[in-house]
């Protein structure tokens, strides 16, 4: 279910849902010899992040309308720059026009979520957001530093594996935000050009909220607002994929069930249910994407021949014969593994659900840092691209045909 339908705009940072016409907006304040209010404390910014550093601001004001500009009551300057009323968090033009589709991620702990963010958004920011004529801008000044001081600076520029993310319990939780904006070029020479847009909102959560149920709730409202779910599963953690496992790679130590991709998937799936209002028996209508992650481990014998060896062909469009090919290995290899309960459980949960095997990385990294070839990722897109096309937003295609 789209924002748009829940009658308003759900902010990408709080998720409150927001009327259109009630969007307040920020005064452009003092620049160069413009005049301009001069920035007061925002209360409202400060207590979403918790520091009034970056919260010394223009102030905000409501005006009537739900135009795209209108003018500050006290200084009198046009402005276009629009808030969340709750957190007065910046909602970007073409959010509030096209109301932006949330997408979650969760996994548990270690299953490759923060390593995936960072390798996603800069493969969307260089090859595949040319191979799709679309931009990724951030939303906020905050999502570019942390997104460069977090994920990009550790993980590609120094090539050392990202720590552990810290629980919601003891550090404050902000999403990254981001608009993915796609022109499609016209078919023909009288059509016209058209644009679209999708907020991405990603929270890195820390595998380990999702184990108890009371911190978990910190992170309900995030996954109750959410568009589309991408749940992503380390296949180390699947004990009987071990023999599919190259040798000298360690696996992991899952002992704890509550940390079993299929109890978190549970978790998370109970608690759409419930925001959805879905009867028992009716399914979820929330695309869902499961992706393993990792499978660069898995032995080059496994993978040779296979579906998800080959690259991606599409550029610009879905590969529809690609994605069977892919979903139909990943289910078999699945049932192989003895995990085949989740690929039932989603079937019983999920109108629209699909599965999908990546690596961010490329190769099993060493001591704590990237493998020697770098990051080199493996269809990291690829459940992206299965959303855009759900959206609306990339046309899907048959490899074979035409
Ligand atoms: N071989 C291989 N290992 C990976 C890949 N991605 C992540 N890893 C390994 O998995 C570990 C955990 O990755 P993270 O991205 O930190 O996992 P996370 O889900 O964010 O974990 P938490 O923050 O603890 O919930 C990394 O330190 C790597 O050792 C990959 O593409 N290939
Ligand atoms: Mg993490
Ligand atoms: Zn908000
Ligand atoms: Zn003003």
């Amino acid at each position: 279910m789209p924002s748009s339908s829940r009658q308003g705009i759900t902010c990408p940072y709080c998720f409150a849902v927001v009327a259109a016409q009630r969007i307040p907006y920020r005064c452009r304040g003092q620049a160069g010899r413009r005049a301009g209010c001069a920035p007061v404390l925002d209360k409202e910014l400060a207590a979403y992040t918790g520091s009034t550093a970056g919260a010394s601001l223009p102030p905000v004001f409501d005006a009537p309308g739900g135009k795209a500009r209108a003018d500050c009551p006290t200084c009198g300057q046009t402005t276009g720059s629009r808030v969340c009323p709750e957190c007065h968090n910046p909602l970007p033009p073409a959010y509030c026009d096209s109301p932006g589709r949330i997408v979650a991620l969760v996994g548990a702990k270690n299953a490759g979520k923060s390593t995936y963010i960072a390798v996603l958004l800069h493969e969307l920011m260089n090859r595949v957001g040319t191979e799709l004529d679309a931009s990724l801008v951030a939303c906020d000044d905050r999502t570019i530093e942390r997104y460069k001081r977090d994920f990009a600076r550790p993980l590609l520029e120094e090539r050392r594996l990202l720590p552990t993310t810290a629980s919601a319990a003891t550090s404050p939780r902000e999403p990254l935000v981001y608009l993915l904006t796609r022109t499609r070029r016209a078919r023909t020479r009288f059509a016209r050009e058209r644009t679209d847009s999708l907020a991405l909102v990603l929270f890195d959560t820390a595998g380990e909220d999702l184990r108890s149920r009371e911190v978990r709730d910190l992170h309900l409202r995030y996954l109750e607002a959410a568009d589309a779910v991408i749940f992503l599963v380390d296949p180390l953690e699947l004990p009987a994929a071990r023999p599919s496992v190259g040798d000298g790679v360690p696996t992991g130590a899952a002992d704890d069930p509550d940390s079993e991709p299929i109890n978190i998937i549970a978790r998370v799936t109970e608690a759409l249910r419930a925001r959805h209002g879905v009867r028992p028996g009716e399914r979820l209508r929330v695309p869902v994407a499961v992706a393993l992650t990792k499978i660069d481990v898995l032995r080059p014998a496994l993978l040779r021949q296979s579906a998800l060896h080959r690259s991606r062909t599409g550029a610009g469009v879905l590969d529809l014969d690609d994605r069977e090919a892919v979903n139909e290995q990943v289910r078999s290899l699945l049932h192989e593994w003895q995990a085949g309960g989740l690929d039932t459980y989603l079937g019983q949960q999920y109108a629209d659900y699909a599965l999908f095997g990546l690596s961010a990385l490329g190769g099993v990294p060493e001591n704590g840092r990237v493998g020697a070839g770098g990051v080199r990722p493996y269809r990291t897109e690829d459940p992206l691209l299965w959303l855009l096309h759900r959206f609306g937003m990339l046309a899907g295609a048959r490899s074979q045909g035409s």
